[in-house]
C-alpha cells in the first residue's frame, strides 16, 4: 500500500500549510522526508524510524526529547541560537513524540535546520579539527546528563554481543554465503581475543561510562558555512557507553580518503593528517575532563569501531543483507572490503596515532 505522507505529517503540530514532502539524506536506517511549508514557517524533518532496528520507538523518541532538551539548555546558556545548534522534537497534535500509522510504521518529525553542509569525509584538516571540536563539545553538553536513557539498540557497541550474533549469523549461514568467504571471517576471528581484551575494560568499569552519541559519522553532522558543526544529528543511538565510540567511528569516517563503500582499494586509507587534526579538536575540548584510561585508548577506539563495522557489514552480507540498505547485491561485502582495508591502514599508522594522541592530550590537559 502506498504510504499517505501528506496525511502522516498532517498528524504532528506543524506550523504552515505543507507545500511539498521529498525524500531526503542518504542514512542507511530510517527513510527522511523533507517537509516544505511556506515563508515565515519552519521546514520539517519527517522520518519513518527502522522498527527492525530500534524494537522501542517511542522509548528511543523519549531519550531524543530528553538529550535535545538538555542540549537546548546549554546552547542558550553558552549563548548560542537554539533553533540551529540543538534539533527540535515536534510532537503530535495529541502530544506524543511519535505516530503510529495504521502499517504499523512509526514516524517521527523535527525542525529542519537549513542552510547547512554535509560531508561523507573531510576535505580539509580545518573541517576535520573542526568536527572533533564539535563532538567534544556534543559530549561536555551532556556530561551532567543525569535521567535514565533506554538502551536503543541492545549491545549497540559491545563486542562480546556483537559476536554472540556473528556466531549465530554464520550458523544460519541464511543466504548461504558463508563458503565463499573463508579469508573474510578470518579478519574477524584472527582479532577476536584484542578486541574482547578491550571490552573488558568497559565492563570491568575501568573505561567510564557516559552519555555518548555512538553513531558520529561525518554525515550525521550538520556543519555551517564557516565549517563549523552546528548541530549533532542522527541521536537515535544517544545512549550510555564508552566515549571512545564517539572518537573511533568518527576517525572511521572523517580520516577515510576513499569512501566507505569504495571498490577501488588503492583509494583507501586512513589520512594521518586528519587523524591528527581531528584530535586536536577533540582534545582541545575534552583532554580535562576525559581520564588517562580513555585518552590511553583513544588511538585503539579507531580500530575497535572500524572492525566492528568491518564485523557488522559482513555479518548482515551473510545474513542476506537484512539491516544495512543496500544499493546493488554485493553493496554489503564491497562495504566490508573498503573497511577492511581502512582497519589495515589504521592498524599500520597505530604506533604513530599513539603518539599523536598522547602528545596532543599532554597539551591540552592543563
Ligand atoms: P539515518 O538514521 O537513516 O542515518 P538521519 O537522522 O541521519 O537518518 O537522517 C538522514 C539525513 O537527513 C541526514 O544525514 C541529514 O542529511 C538529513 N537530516 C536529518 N535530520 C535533519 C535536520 N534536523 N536538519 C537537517 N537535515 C537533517
Ligand atoms: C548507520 O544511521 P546511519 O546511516 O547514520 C548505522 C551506524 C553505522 C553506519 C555505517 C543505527 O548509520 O552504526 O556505523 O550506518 N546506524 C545504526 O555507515 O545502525
Ligand atoms: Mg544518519
Amino acid at each position: 500500500m502506498k504510504t499517505d505522507l501528506q496525511a502522516i505529517a498532517s498528524c504532528f503540530a506543524l506550523e504552515g500549510a505543507i507545500e511539498s514532502i521529498d525524500s531526503l539524506g542518504e542514512g542507511f536506517i530510517n527513510d527522511t522526508f523533507l517537509i516544505r511549508t511556506g515563508a515565515g514557517t519552519p521546514d520539517y524533518i519527517l522520518q519513518r524510524k527502522n522498527k527492525e532496528v530500534f524494537p522501542d520507538v517511542p522509548a528511543m523518541m523519549e531519550n531524543i526529547r530528553k538529550v535535545t532538551e538538555h542540549i537546548r539548555r546549554r546552547v542558550m546558556e553558552e549563548g548560542g541560537d537554539p533553533q540551529r545548534e540543538a534539533m527540535t522534537v515536534i510532537p503530535t497534535r495529541d502530544g506524543a513524540l511519535c505516530h503510529r500509522d495504521p502499517q504499523g510504521e512509526y514516524w517521527a518529525v523535527s525542525i529542519f535546520i537549513d542552510d547547512t553542509i554535509s560531508y561523507n569525509k573531510a576535505d580539509s584538516p580545518e573541517l576535520a579539527r573542526k568536527g572533533g571540536e564539535g563532538i567534544g563539545r556534543f559530549q561536555s553538553q551532556l556530561a551532567d546528563f543525569d535521567e535514565p536513557l533506554a538502551e536503543t539498540i541492545k549491545g549497540f557497541h559491545d563486542i562480546r554481543h556483537r559476536f554472540v550474533q556473528w556466531d549465530e549469523a554464520l550458523a544460519r549461514d541464511a543466504a548461504h554465503r558463508k563458503a565463499a568467504l573463508a579469508e573474510e571471517i578470518g579478519w574477524i576471528e584472527e582479532r577476536r581475543t584484542e578486541m574482547l581484551d578491550f571490552w573488558h575494560l568497559v565492563e570491568e568499569g575501568v573505561i567510564p561510562a557516559r552519555v555518548t552519541h555512538n553513531d558520529t559519522k561525518i554525515n550525521n553532522i550538520l556543519f555551517d558555512r564557516e565549517g563549523r558543526v552546528l548541530c549533532v544529528i542522527d541521536l537515535d543511538t544517544v545512549m550510555r557507553s564508552t566515549s571512545l565510540n564517539d572518537f573511533g567511528d568518527a576517525i572511521r569516517s572523517y580520516c577515510n580518503t576513499g569512501d566507505e563503500d569504495d571498490r577501488d582499494l588503492a583509494r583507501v586509507g586512513m589520512s594521518i593528517e586528519m587523524f591528527r587534526a581531528y584530535t586536536e579538536g577533540y582534545l582541545s575540548q575534552r583532554a580535562a575532563q576525559l581520564l588517562s584510561v580513555e585518552t590511553d585508548h583513544l588511538a585503539f577506539a579507531a580500530r575497535y569501531i572500524t572492525y566492528e563495522q568491518v564485523l557488522r557489514f559482513l555479518m548482515d552480507y551473510i545474513d542476506g543483507d537484512k539491516y544495512y540498505k543496500t544499493k546493488y547485491a554485493e553493496h554489503n561485502l564491497v562495504r566490508t572490503h573498503a573497511q577492511y582495508r581502512l582497519l589495515q591502514s589504521i592498524e599500520e599508522q597505530y604506533p604513530e596515532m599513539c603518539r599523536i594522541v598522547a602528545e596532543t592530550a599532554a597539551k591540552y590537559r592543563h
